[in-house]
C-alpha cells in the first residue's frame, strides 16, 4: 500500500541525502510512526552493505550513506527519545573494541531512553576496562554491547570473560544483524538481540519494568 516512506529505502541506497531528508520529514508531518521510518532506512543500509560486498559500492558510498543515516536520525531522534519520567535503571552500553559501526548502537541506546532508562552510552571501539569500569561506577544490571564485524567476536567474547572475572553482578546483552543464539553461547552473554526492540525487551525483563 502507498504511504507517506515510499521510496525512503530507495532515496538512501541511491545516496540521495536531500530526497532521504525530505522523505523523513514529509512522513514526520504526515504521522508516520518514526520506527517504521528507522526500519525502511536500516533496510536501505543493508542493501548498500550487500552492495559494497558484490564490490558495487566502495568505502566512499559506506561513508557517505553513514552521514545521510546520521542527519536522518537527526531529523527522527526528537520522536523517539524524550520520554519525561524518572529513570527505572541504568544501563551502559557501547560498541565493542575493533569496531566503530554506530548508528545502529545509537538507535538501541535512543530506544532505551525513550523506555525510561539511563543509558550511559561509551561510543565505540571500546576495551574491556572501560565497561567494567562504568558498570562498576554506574552499579548496572545491564551491559549493552553493539558489533557489526565478525571478526570482532573473539574480542566481544573476551570482554565479557573479564567482566565475569571481574565479579559483577550485570547482565549481558549483545546485538547487531549478525549476533544469533550461537554467537550469544560463543561469546558467553546472557541475551542476543538483532533490532532495537529487541533491546527494550530484554530491558523491560532484566529491570522487571
Ligand atoms: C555504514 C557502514 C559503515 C560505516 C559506519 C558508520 C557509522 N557511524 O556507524 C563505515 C564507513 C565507518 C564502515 C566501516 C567499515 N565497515 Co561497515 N558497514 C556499514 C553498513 C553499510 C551499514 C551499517 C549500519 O549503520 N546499518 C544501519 C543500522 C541502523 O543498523 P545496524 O547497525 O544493523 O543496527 C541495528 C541492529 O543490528 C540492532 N543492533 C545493533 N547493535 C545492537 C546492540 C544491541 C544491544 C541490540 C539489542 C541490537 C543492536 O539494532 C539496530 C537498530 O535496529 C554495513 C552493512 C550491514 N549489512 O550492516 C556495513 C558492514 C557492517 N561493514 C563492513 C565492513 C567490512 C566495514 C569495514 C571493515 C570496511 C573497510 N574495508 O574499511 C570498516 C570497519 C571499520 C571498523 N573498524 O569498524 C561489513 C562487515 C562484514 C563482516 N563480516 O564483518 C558490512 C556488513 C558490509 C558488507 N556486507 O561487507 N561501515
Amino acid at each position: 500500500m502507498a504511504n507517506q516512506i515510499d521510496g525512503l529505502k530507495d532515496a538512501l541506497v541511491g545516496l540521495d541525502m536531500n530526497k532521504v531528508l525530505d522523505k523523513v520529514k514529509a512522513g514526520l508531518d504526515a504521522g508516520v510512526d518514526p520506527m517504521d521510518m528507522v526500519k525502511d532506512l536500516q533496510a536501505g543500509m543493508v542493501e548498500i552493505g550487500d552492495r559494497f560486498a558484490r564490490g558495487e559500492y566502495f568505502l566512499s558510498e559506506l561513508i557517505m550513506s553513514g552521514e545521510i543515516m546520521k542527519q536522518a536520525m537527526a531529523l527522527l531522534e526528537p520522536k523517539l527519545a524524550g520520554v519525561d519520567q524518572e529513570y527505572k535503571g541504568n544501563i551502559v552500553i557501547g560498541t565493542v573494541q575493533g569496531d566503530i559501526h554506530d548508528l545502529g548502537k545509537n538507535i538501541v541506546a535512543m530506544l532505551l531512553k525513550g523506555a525510561g532508562y539511563n543509558v550511559i552510552d561509551l561510543g565505540v571501539d571500546v576495551p574491556a576496562e572501560k565497561f567494567i569500569d562504568a558498570v562498576k561506577e554506574n552499579q548496572a544490571p545491564l551491559l549493552a554491547m553493539s558489533v557489526l564485524l565478525t571478526g570482532c567476536q573473539d574480542p566481544m567474547r573476551d570482554i565479557i570473560k573479564a567482566v565475569r572475572d571481574a565479579g559483577l553482578d550485570v547482565k549481558v546483552l549483545i546485538g547487531g544483524n549478525y549476533v544469533d543464539e550461537k554467537v550469544k553461547e560463543y561469546c558467553g552473554a546472557d541475551y542476543f538481540g538483532t533490532t532495537a526492540d529487541d533491546g527494550v525487551k530484554v530491558a523491560k525483563e532484566v529491570f522487571g519494568a
